[in-house]
């Protein structure tokens, strides 16, 4: 193989690992799971520092019999009424959902009065997958407005590659002469 054609192919395994798109996991309220939370806009706070893209997952922490997870239009939403889930209830927990559709999705546990003291979610999906290059998330800021994914190359992500590729080309170099 010649020079051209390992430096080509190096490129081209690099640029893949880069373009490789991540699919991400949101644990809804992360270390608190899903249940009757202590503050009652939990769950808000919580979609506000998330972004939602189609293709994400929703993990819904709970155990069977305590909780449960089902979509609802957004007025079952405000009022907590179950009775008119869209698709199933899902009652064994942990359970994950792909948000396979963009927009708004609403979700509430049916159990008990666990809807109305707070155990309710409301989330936007975006409709560009995620590129697994989001940035993490910080809890101390504001909630994000921007619902713009980052772009795939961010200047830091280019100057990376360039000084990995750059390793490379003086490696080979070193090896071949
Ligand atoms: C849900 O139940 C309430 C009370 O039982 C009733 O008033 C309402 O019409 C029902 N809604 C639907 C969509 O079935
Ligand atoms: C949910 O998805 C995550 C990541 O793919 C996986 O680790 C976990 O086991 C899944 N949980 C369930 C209940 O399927
Ligand atoms: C969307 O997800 C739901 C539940 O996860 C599933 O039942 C449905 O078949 C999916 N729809 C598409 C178009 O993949
Ligand atoms: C979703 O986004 C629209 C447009 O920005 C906004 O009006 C709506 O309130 C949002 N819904 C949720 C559940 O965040
Ligand atoms: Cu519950």
């Amino acid at each position: 193989m010649n020079k051209m054609s390992f430096i080509g192919g190096v490129m081209t395994i690099l640029m893949v690992l880069q373009c490789t798109e991540a699919v991400t996991v949101h644990v809804v309220g992360d270390g608190l799971g899903w249940t009757v939370p202590e503050d009652i806009s939990a769950y808000q706070t919580w979609a506000s520092i998330n972004n939602f893209a189609l293709g994400d997952i929703l993990s819904f922490n709970f155990e069977t019999n305590r909780h449960d997870v089902a979509e609802v239009p957004k007025g079952s939403y405000e009022s907590c009424t179950s009775n008119n889930t869209i698709g199933t209830i899902i009652t064994t927990g942990p359970t994950n959902i792909t948000l396979n559709r963009s927009g708004e999705h609403f979700y509430i546990c049916t159990i008990g009065q666990h809807c109305i003291n707070g155990q309710k979610l409301a989330i936007n999906v975006s409709a560009t997958p995620s590129t697994g290059a989001l940035p993490p998330s910080t809890g101390a800021l504001p909630p994000s407005t921007t619902t713009t994914p980052p772009p795939p190359f961010s200047a830091a992500s280019g100057s990376a590659l360039a000084s990995v590729v750059l390793l490379l080309f003086s490696l080979f170099l070193g090896v071949a002469f």
